[in-house]
């Protein structure tokens, strides 16, 4: 498809409540908007999720609107798609983040083209999706198990806490105490601990936890090999995998049973896909969609990725209303009853941007003419 013109369109959104990991906290968060319109008219949007900080990785909202206006989109002249981004970006190393948002735009815009949703564009096999919900370090166990508590009863059909050295054992200790051994629980410690820390994770093996997220180094690999030897709760990667490559060696190395796939750090859908097909389909082993706080734009790719058959554990894709008091589609993500959410019928994404409200919103905006 030929490109009529590209913009990017910064706003900054507030979260209902903060959300503490080991590594900061966030109640604000900036999301740049990837309009990407062809030459007849048809629309796609794409989100980054670069946050303010280099602290989940180096990339910050900054680096991306550069790295986005300076080097990416002036490689999309004459006829791009999807599918041939990748090569199109292929010199710019890392700044995955940037590529994805992109990426995105323009997955929801060649979907849109042929009249399909984005789901069964990219060939996924579910008409709803397992919703899980990412719940933050809390200032008492009191706040942890209140919080965790009105979520289960919302219907998130699991429950992933944040842990740091000093809140890792007692916290989930006392959600199976209030509970009970039924609850889906696991943890996610965003790169905080050492090989050191390996009594730690002895310890968690006592919860019947399902996994245990990203319990070392955000770009290692060995170290986490070495630490699944001496414990029965599953590893699940989510810093150290930016690509269907480090997938291999996590294989390799056993560093892994489980990947969480988040498109926007493995630099979109097209990873996302080559990792679903080597993980899942040539190795055998379940992956699951993670999340970055996405607006409802970076939510709908985040559900058309979770309809991917290799997707066998409940994601970190939440309802709209769980982060956010007004989301900028219509309509917003809703949970089901049953802790799912529907993957939509509508073309694309699925979901209308409020467009209005985001260009009044917008703190900063460019605009590209191939
Ligand atoms: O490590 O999965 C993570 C949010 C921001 C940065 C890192 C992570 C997270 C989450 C939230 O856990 C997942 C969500 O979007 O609900
Ligand atoms: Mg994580």
């Amino acid at each position: 498809m030929e490109l009529r013109r590209v913009e990017l369109l910064e706003v900054w959104v507030r979260l209902k409540s903060p959300f503490e990991t080991s590594f900061g906290k966030t109640l604000e968060r900036p999301a740049i908007l990837v309009r990407a319109e062809e030459r007849g008219g048809e629309v796609g949007w794409g989100e980054v999720v670069a946050d303010s900080g280099p602290w989940y990785s180096y990339e910050t909202n900054e680096t991306a609107w550069h790295v986005i206006r300076d080097f990416i989109l002036p490689q999309l002249k004459g006829d791009v798609g999807p599918r041939g981004f990748p090569a199109l970006v292929s010199r710019i190393r890392g700044h995955n983040m940037a590529k994805a948002g992109v990426e995105m735009a323009l997955w929801d815009l060649a979907a849109k083209l042929e009249g399909r949703p984005l789901w069964q564009y990219i060939g996924g096999v579910r008409d709803r999706i397992a919703s899980g919900v990412s719940v933050g370090i809390q200032p008492s166990l009191e706040d942890l198990v209140r919080v965790v508590d009105s979520y289960v009863q919302e219907g998130y059909q699991r429950v992933k806490i944040k842990i740091r050295p000093g809140y890792d054992v007692e916290p989930v200790r006392r959600l199976r105490e209030v509970l009970g051994p039924s609850l889906k629980l696991q943890v996610d410690a965003n790169a905080a601990y050492t090989l050191s820390d390996v009594e730690v994770f002895r310890r968690l093996d006592d919860f019947g936890l399902l996994m245990i997220e990203q319990p070392l180094g955000w770009r290692d690999l060995v170290d986490h090999a070495e630490l699944a030897r001496h414990i029965r709760t599953p590893i699940c990667l989510d810093e150290s995998v930016a690509d269907a490559d480090d997938a291999r060696k996590a294989y390799q190395l056993g560093s892994a049973m489980i990947i969480n796939v988040k498109p926007a750090r493995v630099g979109g859908l097209g990873e996302t896909l080559r990792i679903h097909d080597l993980w899942y389909r040539q190795l055998g082993r379940p992956i699951w969609i993670g999340g970055m706080l996405e607006t409802g734009v970076g939510r709908g790719h985040l559900v058309a990725a979770a309809t991917l058959e290799g997707v066998r554990y409940p994601n970190d894709i939440s309802a709209s209303s769980r982060y956010y008091e007004e989301d900028i589609v219509e309509p917003p993500w809703e949970l089901n009853r049953d802790g799912t959410i529907s993957a939509p019928r509508a073309s694309g994404i699925g979901a209308e941007v409020l467009e209005d409200k985001v260009r009044s919103a917008a703190k900063r905006a460019y605009e590209f003419r191939p």
